[in-house]
């Protein structure tokens, strides 16, 4: 995998600094829709020397294909979707699941296309994972822009409370019917929708208060919906998690590798760990640097010599002292995914939404 460290002027106004392939590929991706025939990009390459040079569209494209692509929609995906489609005139009001690590990449847009008019609340789960500091940003930034959201931790019930409040605030407009034709006011259906590995059937069972609904650690273990009765005046709709056809930013099926919402034999690891390596390295170095106790010195170097350092330092190692690249691999994803690194967060917040970069 090639090294790059760009930096991307736009225009005279809106500069751009991007520094991880993911970010390249990001700011690619972008420009392209925008049918831009080139791009003015400084190089910093790794001795940090400023070059300038141009980028053709062409170019573009080579660069984009480097990433490897990741994509997965098995049959079972659709099938989820009729049978979401079937129940959603059935329920009052969605939550939607996301991984607080990515709260952008982990949102469908199909659902959103979906949704529209129902009542909908952004739960981000997993908050245990992120950066503390942008889960706060990232909870703001949804109810600046109009949508009810909350953090969430549903294996030890922190934000439970706050969810099930926001949820008999989406559904006080049902209320009120009810109440106004003078019937007997039924009980509020919610219906958990998200990608999956989000954590929709821990919810249910934590705000269960028992295991009613099966979890582990790894996408696509639900199959079916499943209706949970919480109180007399909530039922819960379990549902299995669903992706959609194509990710258009090569960067999203990255990042939901990285957390395990895509099937690990669907996709090349190896490459999709050394990315991960590179981009932990420009943005959670000392993070990275404890972890593996190796000095941050020595993290600038290429991801590859990275895995290398990281294989040495655990013993991941086969006979005559080479690396086991499976195991290293393993290991680097199950630290990063049960959050051995600390706090991280993926997405950043959009800024200025209107010049886009
Ligand atoms: N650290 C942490 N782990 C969580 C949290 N919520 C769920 N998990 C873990 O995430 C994994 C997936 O949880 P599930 O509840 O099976 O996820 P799901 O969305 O139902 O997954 P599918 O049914 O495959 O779509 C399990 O290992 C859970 O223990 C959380 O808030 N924090
Ligand atoms: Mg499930």
């Amino acid at each position: 995998m090639a090294n790059f460290y760009l930096r991307h002027y736009n225009s005279a106004k809106n500069f751009c600094l991007v520094e991880t392939l993911t970010e390249v590929v990001l700011l690619l991706a972008k420009l392209k829709q925008r049918r831009y025939n080139r791009i003015n990009v400084i190089s910093v390459h790794n001795d940090y020397k400023a070059k300038e040079c141009i980028i053709s569209m062409q170019d573009a494209d080579n660069i984009i294909k480097q990433i490897p692509v990741i994509q997965w929609f098995p049959g079972h995906m659709q099938k989820t979707r009729k049978l979401i489609q079937e129940n959603l005139k059935l329920v009052d009001v969605v939550v939607e699941l996301v991984d607080a690590r990515v709260p952008v990449s982990s949102r469908n847009p199909w659902f959103q296309e979906i949704l529209k008019s129902k009542p909908h609340i952004i739960a981000l789960n997993k908050a245990d994972l992120a950066d503390s500091r942008q889960l706060k940003a990232w909870i703001k930034w949804f109810k600046d822009n109009g949508t009810p959201a909350v953090s969430l931790n549903s294996v030890t019930g922190q934000g439970i409370r706050e969810l099930v409040q926001l949820t008999a605030n989406a559904s006080k407009k049902k209320d009120a019917m009810y109440e106004k034709k003078g019937a007997f006011v039924r009980a509020t259906r919610a219906m958990i929708l998200g990608i999956p590995n989000v954590g929709k059937s821990s919810l249910i069972n934590r705000l269960a208060g028992k295991a009613r609904a099966k979890v582990e650690n790894r996408p696509g273990v639900t199959r079916d919906k499943q209706w949970i009765r919480l109180r007399k005046d909530l039922d819960l709709l379990d549902t299995p998690g669903v992706l959609w056809p194509k990710f258009e930013d090569p960067s999203v099926g990255l990042k939901l590798a990285w957390i395990g919402s895509i099937n690990d034999d669907v996709y090349d690891t190896e490459s999709a760990v050394l990315i991960l390596l590179e981009w932990l390295r420009n943005n959670y170095k000392i993070a990275l640097s404890k972890r593996y106790n190796i000095e941050a010195d020595e993290l600038d170097c290429s991801p590859m010599e990275i895995f290398e350092k990281i294989g040495k330092k655990r013993g991941c190692l086969l006979k005559g002292g080479v690396i086991d690249t499976e195991k290293t691999m393993n290991h680097i994803l199950s630290d990063f995914r049960q959050g051995n690194l600390g706090g991280i967060t993926l997405d950043e917040i959009p800024e200025g939404e209107t010049d886009g970069l």
